[in-house]
């Protein structure tokens, strides 16, 4: 035989031999560590694959069936599911230690690093009791509706209800009433549940030799010392917060009067939002130029009958523009993208990667307004991102860090905000841009991006020290507040005790959900957004920069999405912008002609609170 057929040969037997022996004996007599073989460990890899593929997609499958109708039989389904996935995921990860990884390839080798990432439950009782409370705080968090007092019988959900009061509403004691509500409605039934929660994620954490649940949301990162410098970070851009917080407070305090001090923290449920995470609601309030045209689109939507549909097709023509994908067609099909009248459903803006050929969702339910309008984009960029990494092996399907995959179609918005592109949309007069305009534009901008980072920052800290039982559940919400005052510089209106679970108000909680990744993305978006802007050629401020229709920064997007999580997060980094680090100067230099502004107008003001 010719000797490239015997090289053949022996590799397909050495293939056939190698799936018996994963089949056959890996499980039980092997030691852990002790099979260095590379094919045989490629040969179970690839069969693992496709065999998570249909495990993943069906469970995939139960939770959006659940998640748009929240109904008894769609959540046993999906908790049935569950158990089954979970017990064969023990299973395969008890297999995956059998290899000795250490001389492997790289890319094998980071296989078995992100296969084996995470914690893990042991105890099928415990497994059915942690499905049990995430379940029943997911559901008292999306079917919890606010009453009015009687003789009325109106009762109002959070979105769009309660969202939109806090949105519009300019009177002081509305304000607080659906503030209020919406906490009393959800803190106390969660914060029940939470402490077994925490007990349980710790547990799991600690089965696979984490000190605690925390570990296992910072491993994400692949960082040492990912916390301090996250600490550096927010120090960076402390001053601008800090300058942004005491204009406002001024702009407040002309509004509301005596109900708001100088020199205080600002009371929570004034800033347009119910938890106070983002202040372009009160854009009306604050405005530096309310002469000039506003840059708020939502009128200009409603007067043009914008449809939610027509809203998507946008965002999908703005990613096409760049060279990159299109949302398939099982897309438009299967996507929820407006609140059903005849059921309950978690209405949290959400997109789901199927797992199986093309089809990815987004579950929303979207109003015809600017906020929503840059929601939909924020949620088709993680389809993007889907879409683009489908070709990699399941493990590498994912962002190269969780932040990443948040600052995607973020990355996009930034563009899509501009006066260029939003008159190319005949959603902006777009007459001449002045230095005016500019503030004008980057303070409504600073509500939503600047205005959030302490937010984005505080979340997982409260998170980290429960989980690390520094904070105990007597302390979960004094802790909270005390954070809350301390990076945002808000306080809670009314006096809140102990019986009070204000966490709890807030979707990521009760969902599991981990923040730090927000944070993360608002960073690292604007970092991408000025290193495509350099791709595109453009001149001049970045906050005037929008790279539609520009293939060259498609590409660079594109390449970097494409990695999925086959690389380290600073590869991926560098693939895209040329550093390897998460850096301040790209939004400092976004904002840099607002920052000098409120240093003016701030002169002679208090900043910062006591
Ligand atoms: O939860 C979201 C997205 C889904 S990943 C709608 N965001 C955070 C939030 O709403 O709290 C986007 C910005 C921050
Ligand atoms: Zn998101």
């Amino acid at each position: 035989m010719e000797t490239w057929k015997m090289t053949v040969w022996l590799f397909v037997l050495s293939i056939i031999c190698s799936i018996n022996y994963v089949s056959a004996d890996i499980e039980n007599e092997v030691e852990d560590g002790s099979i260095d073989n590379e094919v045989l460990a490629k040969v179970w890899l690839a069969e693992l694959n496709t065999r998570l593929i249909e495990k993943n997609n069906e469970l995939a499958i139960a939770n959006w069936n659940y998640e748009t109708n929240m109904t008894d039989h769609n959540s046993i389904i999906m908790n049935t599911i569950s158990l089954e996935l979970h017990d064969w995921d023990t299973e395969v990860k008890k297999r995956a230690r059998k290899f000795n990884t250490e001389n492997f390839s790289y890319k094998i080798k980071r296989m078995f690093q992100l296969l084996l990432q995470g914690g893990e439950l042991r105890d099928d009782q415990q497994v059915r009791r942690y499905n049990a409370i995430t379940t029943e705080m997911l559901s008292i968090f999306a079917q919890a509706k606010v009453c009015r007092d009687p003789p009325s019988t109106e009762c109002l959900s959070l979105e769009p209800d309660l969202e939109s009061i806090m949105a519009d509403s300019r009177d002081y004691d509305e304000l607080l009433w659906a503030w209020k509500g919406w906490r009393d409605a959800v803190g106390p039934p969660i914060g029940e549940l939470y402490p077994q929660y925490v007990e349980l994620r710790n547990i799991a954490a600690r089965n696979t030799g984490h000190n605690d649940e925390s570990d296992v949301w910072l491993e994400n990162y692949e960082e040492e010392d990912f916390e301090a410098i996250l600490d550096e970070l927010f120090e960076e851009i402390k001053p601008l917060y800090r300058h942004l917080h005491a204009y406002v407070r001024r702009k407040l305090q002309d509004r509301y009067q005596d109900r708001v001090s100088a020199t205080g923290p600002i009371p929570a449920h004034l800033l347009g939002n119910m938890w106070a995470q983002q202040w372009d609601n009160i854009y009306d309030i604050v405005r530096p130029f309310p002469d000039l045209e506003s840059v708020d689109i939502t009128p200009n939507m409603r007067e043009q009958d914008y449809t939610v549909l027509q809203m998507f097709h946008i965002a999908n023509n703005f990613f096409t523009s760049l060279g990159l994908r299109g949302m398939p067609s099982s897309f438009w099909k299967k996507s929820m993208l407006v609140k059903p009248r005849d059921r309950e459903v978690i209405c949290h803006g959400s997109a789901h990667d199927m797992q199986k050929g093309n089809d990815v969702r987004i579950k929303m339910c979207t109003q015809i307004d600017y906020d929503d309008f840059y929601t939909v984009h924020h949620e088709m960029g993680h389809c993007e991102y889907y879409l683009q990494y489908r070709d990699q092996p399941l493990v590498f399907r994912a962002g190269a860090n969780h932040g990443f995959h948040e600052a995607v179609g973020d990355t996009i918005a930034l563009s899509v905000v501009t006066s260029d592109y939003l008159s190319k949309m005949g959603l902006l007069d777009g007459g001449e841009f002045t230095k005016n305009h500019d503030i004008d534009f980057l303070l409504r901008q600073a509500l939503v991006k600047v205005a959030f980072l302490p937010f984005g920052f505080m979340i997982d800290k409260w998170r980290w020290d429960v989980f690390r039982g520094i904070t105990t559940p007597e302390n979960y919400n004094s802790k909270w507040w005390e954070l809350r005052t301390k990076y945002q510089g808000i306080e809670a209106p009314v006096e809140r005790t102990a019986a009070d679970f204000d966490p709890g108000a807030k979707y990521h909680i009760p969902s599991g959900t981990p923040y730090i990744r927000y944070f993360v993305s608002f960073l690292i978006q604007f970092q991408f957004h000025e290193a495509l802007c350099k791709a595109k050629h453009h001149e001049g401020p970045i906050h005037r920069c929008n790279i539609y229709q520009s293939k060259e920064a498609g590409d660079k997007l594109g390449a970097m999405l494409r990695m999925g999580a086959s690389r380290p997060w600073q590869d991926a980094m560098q693939e895209i912008t040329g550093q390897r680090r998460i850096d301040t100067s790209a939004i400092k230099s976004y904002f840099e002609p607002l920052f000098e502004w409120l240093k003016e107008q701030n002169e002679g003001e208090t900043i910062g609170w006591e």
